[in-house]
């Protein structure tokens, strides 16, 4: 039985299958420049964060209805469910697919018909998290919150995806400024390709309660020292930072060395059709690189709950 954990950085888009992808570009009539999914899986060789980017978002484009987000939710919730997951906190990008001229009502709608049974179909509870894409312009994040108003009951929070260096947190003050103002929660990806000052910044600047990646806290010991003060949690994927070249090898990884420290570390998946595996796979893969005992596996799991957005007792946070 694998462990029961919860999934905290796991971008559905990500999540796309080349098979799915197939299945879903034939269903309506879309043009993929790979012969077949052999072909696309060899693509899949990354240099860095943009290689990668430019594929995920080349995939999309066989993301077209309501129908298709539902069976890509469905598809990773019965996967994750097979992996221990019984809750995620699921990150869209809404601008990748209102580009394409498909609007944020069939892409939360779409989500919606498969997250809104997921406890009673996967025994997975489900809350969404609305990312803007930082490369993209802060009016255009603005815009997307406005759009999003209809649907602000099916949305528990917002997040800062896409290619991070160049674009620092401080160009989403007001946008984060304004989705507090709605009650929403906070996150952002941070230090995962961008320097230590990023992860300050996101939590000075923006607000946000748990940071995505933050890998690179490592490099600032001061930073690392109040993230562990202030229980901050970390969302990191070690297949991801592998497969993206964060780090050189997987035995390389600082994860053993963060919880050292005393850092709230949390392992996910990321783009887990993309990086070689899902929740458990990232727990497996860790377990067998990293020489981490049953104990810090145990407190992985934990972890994952404490750092969730789900209620949860707060003194058991601030043990
Ligand atoms: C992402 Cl690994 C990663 N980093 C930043 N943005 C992303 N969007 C999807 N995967
Ligand atoms: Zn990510």
């Amino acid at each position: 039985m694998p462990l029961p954990k919860a999934e905290l950085h796991l971008h559905i888009e990500g999540t796309l299958e080349p098979e799915l992808a197939f299945e879903l570009a034939a269903r309506n009539g879309v043009k993929l420049p790979y012969a077949d999914t052999g072909e696309l899986r060899a693509a899949y060789a990354f240099q860095d964060l943009q290689s990668f980017l430019n594929l995920y978002y080349e995939l999309m484009a066989v993301l077209r209805t309501e129908r298709d987000f539902e069976d890509l939710a469905n598809a990773y919730l019965a996967r994750a469910a097979a992996q221990g997951v019984r809750h995620a906190e699921i990150f869209f990008d809404p601008q990748a697919h209102t580009a394409r001229g498909v609007d944020l009502g069939t892409v939360v709608e779409g989500l919606w018909r498969a997250l809104g049974h997921s406890e009673q179909n996967h025994g997975v509870s489900t809350q969404l998290i609305m990312c803007f894409l930082r490369d993209e312009s802060a009016e255009s994040a603005m815009e997307t919150l406005e759009a999003a108003r209809p649907y602000l009951d099916r949305i528990t929070g917002v997040g800062l995806d896409s290619a991070e260096v160049g674009h620092p947190p401080v160009k989403f003050r007001e946008v984060y400024e304004a989705a507090a103002a709605l009650g929403l929660r906070r996150v952002a990806h941070a230090g995962e390709e961008g320097p230590p000052e990023y992860i300050t910044e996101a939590l000075d600047v923006l607000g946000v309660e748990r940071v995505d990646h933050g890998l690179r806290c490592m490099e600032d010991p001061a930073l690392v020292e109040r993230l562990v003060r202030e229980r901050i949690p970390l969302t990191l994927c070690p297949l991801s930072n592998v497969r993206l070249r964060a780090v050189d090898t997987l035995e390389a990884h600082p994860l053993p060395a963060m919880l050292d420290a005393g850092l709230l570390c949390t392992v996910n998946s990321d783009d887990p059709a993309y990086f070689g595996g899902y929740a458990g796979d990232n727990f497996d893969a860790v377990r067998a690189s990293l020489g981490l005992g049953e104990e810090r596996l145990r407190e992985l799991a934990r972890n994952s709950f404490l750092a969730s957005f789900l209620e949860h007792d707060e003194e058991r946070r601030a043990r």
